[in-house]
Parts: structure tokens; C-alpha cells; sequence
């Protein structure tokens, strides 16, 4: 077994890897650029080594600085965690080639399924469904409007090397696919180096539902449930749950088969996922592969009482999976929140900048998975995740009341945070009824954002009142300097008290 990990990442993850490093009696390396410096996975880790400035280009991504820590340090094996180099195979094969075992799948197995059309060949030769269309980039704008008369309208073009929703372009009639062909192979052209194009059949208002995977090097490969995914804003999820408001047992078993099926054909190992696109009829059609652990592991962890993040070690240590398919059971119900430093009344740009309170929730059923600390600076350079808040119970219901009830207890003062979007969800009823589609966030912003009543004169009134009542107290405090609150401190207890009068 590994005696040193490192993990080439930063944030909750590295968190969540170290602490089951250390469950497992295994050393914990840190490494981490300028902007890191005080962050909370350098702090927990038991080595930690700088990597350069703040860039991630300078730092998170630099390949060859990362093997030298790995070098100086002695460590056995890296861990990636989720974005960064989680999913590049030179990094992977730089691992292999440095004689440090890296904790996911094989190069090969990464660039099987990295390219989207290189993906649809292979499933094609598996036997697996996906979304009708081409497994190869478009010739020419001809052979699109072929393409696509016989598949029919709605299309959708998608760049070979693109995901996430980058490069993609939906086209609802022939008129426009010719001019959408071009914007869409020069737009993949500049943001990935490749211009390739393929189109697929667009399905409307898709659900989707991701199946975790896990496989032993020894040819052993089972799937750990799936998770509905589905509540996402601009292509970045926001809740996730496991398992499926509508995914029975049956589905399960099948969907379930389908990505064992697609692991073994990319001759995976270690835990990966594989995302469907759920249409309104339920049928479901392979869409790609995620070749890394992913953000909203927890959910699943929770529900199979099983962590990957253990699994993942011991797989690759060369052990085999401890269990069979026939022994994953499912119990209860898990509902992940991602966290973000992102404000609500801006339109959700990043909110960088020092916590100055922190109240974090715990109690029955649930899960934070933190990578912040009160009198921490969060940095600007990198994505905004904060923290996943996870709430767990026997059902979706009591799952849902442990997270609003925790929601109640999260206080992150001195920046903005995403948390009061959720309290809306939760109260949602389509949320609430589990009727949702990758559309629904989108319709639910819409929908608030419409009903928020202009403030009432009586609230004007009562605000304007509050704040003069609050000045004038300051005023004559500063005066008798009676040590009382500062004037900022009595606007804000005036206002909120004159908006709940
Ligand atoms: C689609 C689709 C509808 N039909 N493909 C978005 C990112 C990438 N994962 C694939 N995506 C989609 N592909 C076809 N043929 C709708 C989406 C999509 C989506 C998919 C999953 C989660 C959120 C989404 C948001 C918008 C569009």
C-alpha cells in the first residue's frame, strides 16, 4: 500500500482526498500556488510545497513541477481530484514514465473517451446506444443537411473536443445549419486547436442522469447507482442527488449495464461516470464519459455507504474490487449543494474576498465537504467553489428538510455566497415533485426574478426611517463615543428590522 499521496489539486477536494489519506494511515502532500498559500488543504496536509504564482498555468497545471514535487518528496502516488489534469493523459502517462502511480485510469483509456467522436466510435463497436447522428466530424455543409434530414429537426452540432456545453449549437431548421456549421467548427477551432464537428439528434428539455462506475485492474467493473444531475446553470451543476427521482430499479439495472458496458470498452479502471441524456419517454442515450472522481462523489457515497475515495486507493494499489455487483445496495436519499463565492444580485460573478464570519451546519444527516476557514482570503484566480453541503435521509423528503434546516445554520459573512438560491429550490414545488429537466434552474430564475414586487412606499418608508433613526444614533455616539455599534453596524440592524416590521 502507498505510504505518500499527493494531490496535484486545491480546494474542498484536496481536503476530501487528505482526510482519507489519512483515514488509511497514508501521508498527505499539498502543493499549491501564491494565491494558496494560507488555504486550508495546505494547512491539513502533512507536507506542502509551492508551485509557482497564481495562474493555474503557472502552477495547478504545470506538469513537470508537479513530478518534481513528487520526486523531492518521495511520494508513491498522485491523486488529480477533479478538473486541472484529472483528465489529461500526458499527465497521466508523465506519471506513469516518473514511476509514480497515478489514482485513475490509464492514458489510453483517457484519450479513448477525451475526443466525443473518437467515444461514439467505440460505442458504435460496443453495441451502445447514443443520440442519433454522425460518430465522425462533418465533411461539409451538404453532408450536414443530409445528416440531418434524416435524423430530423431539432439538431444539435458538437465540437469533437469540446464538452461541457462548449462549442455546441442547437439548429432548428435547414436554413441555418450552414452558417451554425462554420460558426460552430470556428469557434471549436479556437477554443480547442480542433475543429471537428459531429451533430446528433437534439433532445428537448433532456434530464441528465449520470451512472458511477468503478473498476479493479483485474477486468472486475461495477456501477454504484446513478445521479440526477440535471439542475444545472450555464452547464455548471448546481444540486445533484442520488438516486434518481425517477429512475426504478429496473432502469437502474439497465443504465447500469449500459456503463459497465462502455467502461469495459475503454478497458477503464479506477472510478469514472458516464453521462446519459434522459428524454421525457425515459429513454436514455450515452452522451460521454468523465474519466475522473467528480465533484458530486458524496451523493453517491452516501447512498451506497461505500468511499470511492478509499476505493480509488486501493484500486490503485492493485487490489481488487472488495465486492460484486450483487452486493451494491442502495439505501436513503442524498442531495448535494455546491457552494460558490458567487452573488445573487450580480448576476452570480465570482464574490472573491476575506471571510470575516464563518457558522457551519452539521447535525443528523449532514455532510460539508469544505475547503475554507473564517479569516481565510478567497482567491479570485480559480473557480468559486466553496463547499458542497450534503443532505442525507431515508428519503428524498427527509433529505430535503436536513438540507434546509442545515441551509439555516450556513453563515459565510464578508463575501457572497450562492446558499439563498437553494432555500429557493428546496421550496420549489416542481423541485419538490422532482420534475426536472436541464432547463429547470433557467425557468426558476426567470420566474423569480419576474414575481420580485417592487418595494411597497410603506417599505420605502420604514427603510428610509430606519437608516435616519440609525445615523442619528451614530451621530450622537460618535459624539459621547458611547462604544456603541458603528454607524454601518445600525444600518444594517435598522434595515433588516424596517424590512421584516
Ligand atoms: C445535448 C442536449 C440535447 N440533445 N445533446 C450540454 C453539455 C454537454 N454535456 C452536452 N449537453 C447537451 N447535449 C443533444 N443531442 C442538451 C445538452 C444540454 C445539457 C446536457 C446536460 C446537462 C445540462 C445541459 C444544459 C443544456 C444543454
Amino acid at each position: 500500500m502507498f505510504k505518500k499521496i499527493l494531490i496535484a489539486n486545491r480546494g474542498e477536494i484536496v481536503v476530501r482526498v487528505i482526510r482519507a489519506c489519512h483515514e488509511l494511515g497514508i501521508a498527505a502532500v499539498a502543493v499549491y500556488s501564491d494565491a494558496d498559500r494560507a488555504a486550508l488543504h495546505v494547512r491539513k496536509a502533512d507536507e506542502a510545497y509551492r508551485l509557482g504564482p497564481a495562474p493555474a498555468s503557472e502552477s495547478y497545471l504545470k506538469i513537470e513541477t508537479i513530478l518534481d514535487v513528487a520526486k523531492k518528496c518521495r511520494a508513491d502516488a498522485i491523486h488529480p481530484g477533479y478538473g486541472f489534469l484529472s483528465e489529461n493523459a500526458k499527465f497521466a502517462r508523465a506519471c506513469a514514465e516518473a514511476g509514480v502511480k497515478f489514482i485513475g485510469p490509464s492514458a489510453a483509456s483517457m484519450e479513448m473517451m477525451g475526443s466525443k467522436t473518437r467515444a461514439r466510435q467505440n460505442m458504435e463497436k460496443a453495441g451502445i446506444p447514443f443520440v442519433p447522428g454522425t460518430s465522425r466530424g462533418l465533411e461539409s455543409p451538404e453532408q450536414a443537411l443530409q445528416v440531418a434530414d434524416k435524423i430530423g429537426y431539432p439538431i444539435m452540432l458538437k465540437a469533437a473536443a469540446g464538452g461541457g456545453g462548449k462549442g455546441m449549437r442547437l439548429v432548428h431548421t435547414a436554413g441555418e445549419l450552414k452558417a451554425a456549421l462554420e460558426a460552430a467548427q470556428s469557434e471549436a477551432q479556437r477554443s480547442f486547436g480542433d475543429s471537428e464537428v459531429y451533430i446528433e439528434k437534439a433532445i428537448v428539455n433532456p434530464r441528465h442522469i449520470e451512472m458511477q462506475v468503478l473498476a479493479d485492474e483485474h477486468g472486475n467493473t461495477v456501477y454504484l447507482g446513478e445521479r440526477e444531475c440535471s439542475i444545472q446553470r450555464r452547464h455548471q451543476k448546481v444540486v445533484e442527488e442520488a438516486p434518481s427521482p425517477i429512475v426504478d430499479a429496473d432502469m437502474r439495472r439497465r443504465m447500469g449495464e449500459v456503463a459497465v458496458r462502455v467502461a469495459k470498452a475503454a478497458n477503464y479502471a479506477n472510478a469514472g461516470t458516464i453521462e446519459f441524456l434522459v428524454d421525457q419517454q425515459k429513454n436514455f442515450y450515452f452522451l460521454e464519459m468523465n474519466t475522473r472522481l467528480q465533484v458530486e462523489h458524496p451523493v453517491t457515497e452516501l447512498v451506497t455507504g461505500l468511499d470511492l475515495v478509499h476505493l480509488q486507493i486501493h484500486i490503485a494499489a492493485g487490489q481488487k474490487l472488495p465486492f460484486k455487483q450483487e452486493d451494491v445496495q442502495l439505501r436513503g436519499h442524498a442531495i448535494e449543494c455546491r457552494i460558490y463565492a458567487e452573488d445573487p444580485e450580480n448576476n452570480y460573478f465570482p464574490s472573491p474576498g476575506k471571510i470575516v464570519t464563518l457558522a457551519e451546519p452539521a447535525g443528523p444527516g449532514i455532510r460539508l465537504d469544505g475547503g475554507i476557514y473564517e479569516g481565510w482570503t478567497v482567491p479570485i484566480d480559480y473557480d468559486p467553489l466553496l463547499a458542497k453541503l450534503v443532505g442525507y435521509g431515508a428519503d428524498r423528503s427527509q433529505a430535503t428538510m436536513r438540507l434546509e434546516r442545515a441551509l439555516g445554520e450556513y453563515f459565510v459573512g464578508g463575501i457572497q455566497t450562492n446558499a439563498g438560491l437553494f432555500r429557493r429550490i428546496l421550496k420549489d414545488a416542481d423541485f419538490q415533485a422532482g420534475r426536472l429537466d436541464t432547463g429547470y434552474l433557467d425557468r426558476l430564475l426567470k420566474s423569480s426574478s419576474e414575481k420580485i414586487e417592487p418595494a411597497s412606499s410603506k417599505e420605502i418608508a420604514a427603510i428610509g426611517a430606519g437608516i435616519f433613526a440609525a445615523l442619528e444614533t451614530e451621530s450622537a455616539a460618535t459624539r459621547n463615543d458611547s462604544g456603541k455599534p458603528s454607524k454601518s453596524e445600525w444600518t444594517k440592524t435598522a434595515r433588516a428590522e424596517a424590512l421584516h416590521s
